[in-house]
């Protein structure tokens, strides 16, 4: 999170007067667009997102934390070189055990001991410089989809304790990710090297509440199959912290599939429609429905606006996927 983003939010908490540990979301937050000075923040509601004390105590011993995953965005460093602006994001690989569960440990290998990584994001057309440090006890590197030279395509093997950059111009604009690509990459992602990248298009998508959801899956015994899924690294999370979203204003879902092992998972909303911009690479949804299905590494974005007020399920429609941890509820609220 930027600089001015975290004063806004400390100044929302304060003006809230949380107190005796609650954690939230401030109130109003502004849809960070640095690369448009010209263009006033737009206002969008985001409400507090109270954690209870068995989800703050879920984030502290885990290791993960998926309420950063949901709305936060690294911008990178921004400067301007030749006229032209440059993002430069520090990635490194680390090592990290977690607690997916009370009883279940799970040593991953991942970005900024993160799990996903940091969602990176530009603008079409940015010049992107990724720093790439390797700190993990194991070959690892960084392979982004999108347009780039052969040289800076991630699929050479970074050893342990080196570094390397990797540098391409953001293209095209969609939802795009980044993971290892050292064999065996199923292992290398399944273990949590991974995460998004959003380039936006030359002219902003509208005013909208944006969410990240990456779904992804778990090996815990090492035979080649998920024992374990989770939304944003921590399996059954937002069932027991629903995402607390406005009623009547447009929410829009970054969508990633990076669950290894499954052929495919579906992703599913109860209650409502979503439209499809299929890779994020257009600006008219493709088509509307509530139940699509991606394959590992397909992305999409999903617009939908809640009428009604409650607690709505989303999950992939693999009703085993969703009961192994897949599976949250948005809270509608006015
Ligand atoms: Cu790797």
């Amino acid at each position: 999170m930027d600089r001015q983003r975290r004063k806004i939010l400390a100044l929302g908490l304060a003006g809230m007067g949380v107190i005796g540990g609650a954690i939230a979301c401030s109130p109003i937050a502004f849809l960070d667009r640095k690369n448009e000075p010209n263009n006033p923040p737009k206002k969008i509601v985001i409400p507090p997102m109270q954690l209870n004390d068995a989800s703050q105590e879920r984030i502290k011993s885990s290791g993960l934390d998926p309420i950063a995953a949901l709305r936060e965005f690294d911008y990178g460093k921004v400067s301007q070189e030749n006229g032209r602006t440059v993002r430069e994001f520090q990635l490194t690989a680390k090592t990290k055990t977690v607690k997916l569960n009370a009883a279940t440990d799970f040593i991953t290998w991942n970005v900024n001991d993160r799990v996903p990584g940091p969602t990176l994001r530009a603008t079409a057309g940015d010049r992107v410089r990724i720093a790439f440090a390797n700190q993990a006890g194991h070959s690892h590197s960084l392979h982004f989809h999108g347009e780039h030279a052969a040289a800076m395509d991630g699929v050479k093997p970074i050893r342990h304790g080196a570094a390397t950059i990797y540098e391409f111009d953001a293209l095209p604009y969609g939802v795009h990710l980044y993971h290892c690509h050292v064999e065996p990459v199923a292992r290398h992602i399944g273990k949590g090297l991974y995460g998004m990248f959003i380039i936006d298009p030359p002219t902003p998508r509208p005013p909208a509440d944006e969410i990240v959801l990456i779904m992804a899956g778990y090996d815990t015994n090492g035979d080649g199959r998920n024992e374990m899924y989770a939304f944003n690294g921590l399996p059954h999370f937002y069932m027991q912290q629903p995402i607390a979203v406005q009623q009547n204003q447009l929410l829009r879902l970054y969508v990633l599939n990076m669950i290894e092992f499954d052929p495919v998972a579906t992703f599913h909303v109860h209650a409502n429609m979503f439209q499809v911009y299929r890779t994020g690479r257009s600006m008219t949804p493709s088509e509307e429905t509530d139940v699509i299905t991606m394959g590992t590494a397909e992305r999409h974005i999903l617009e939908l606006t809640y009428r009604f007020t409650g607690k709505y399920m989303f999950h992939p429609h693999q009703d085993a996927i969703a009961e192994a941890g897949c599976m949250g509820l948005f809270n509608v609220i006015t």
